[in-house]
């Protein structure tokens, strides 16, 4: 039989291998968590682009309501997570700035969704972001990053001001802690799953 890509199919596996490789984007503004969640989950010492900000940088990357952040990704992350005998996850993180928009049409090639991060404080910050992932089609969860001190946001608010429709999964993480990120990649997997049944059915 052929298909295209699925989880619920063989695309993606090396021949002889049980295993399906699932590639997926981790995506974000700007210090919305990225690296951080990546590193937290990854089976794999996560290959990271990140660098020291140098005085261009803090002119392009806003750091307004921004702590601490000492360095900023000029490309990408890059980690391992295998979530079953049957599913390994190959997580890309990207930057949702438009200005990366060239890394995008490598990323999204062969992507099966995304995991959107947001910020529940900058909001409005993550917009750029769901243009591109609008732009290039790609299936998606959402994950409100709960940093530390701010006030906890009704996932039904980030809902309506992302304008998400109402079968968009959204979950609520901490990007450090390793059980809270693998369940919103598991959160993501199984929509995944969900949309590729019905569009198989
Ligand atoms: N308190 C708290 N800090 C976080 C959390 N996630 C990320 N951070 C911090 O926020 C800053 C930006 O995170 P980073 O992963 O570099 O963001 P990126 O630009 O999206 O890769 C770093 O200083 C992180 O340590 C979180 O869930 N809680
Ligand atoms: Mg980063």
């Amino acid at each position: 039989m052929v298909s295209g890509p699925s989880l619920a199919e063989d695309a993606y596996v090396r021949s002889g291998s049980e295993q399906t490789a699932v590639k997926v984007l981790v995506v974000g503004h700007f210090a919305v968590g990225k690296t951080t969640l990546i590193g937290s989950l990854s089976e794999i010492t996560p290959l990271s682009t990140e660098e020291h900000m140098t005085s261009f940088s803090e002119k392009v990357d806003d750091l307004k309501g921004v702590q601490g952040k000492t360095t900023t990704t000029v490309a990408l992350d890059f980690g391992r997570l295998t979530l079953s005998e049957r599913i390994v996850l190959y997580l890309f993180g990207s930057p949702g700035q438009q200005r990366f928009v060239s890394l995008w049409d490598d990323m999204a090639r062969g992507a099966l969704g995304a995991l959107i991060l947001v910020d529940p404080e900058r909001l409005a910050d993550s917009f750029e972001v769901m243009d591109l992932i609008e732009t290039y089609g790609l299936d998606f969860a959402v994950a409100i990053n709960q940093f530390d001190g701010t006030v906890e946001h009704t996932t039904e608010a980030v809902r309506e001001a992302l304008d998400l429709l109402p079968e968009t999964p959204i979950v609520t993480i901490d990007a450090r802690d390793k059980e809270s990120s693998v369940n919103a990649l598991i959160t993501l997997v199984r929509y995944l799953q969900k949309r590729a049944a019905l569009e198989h059915a």
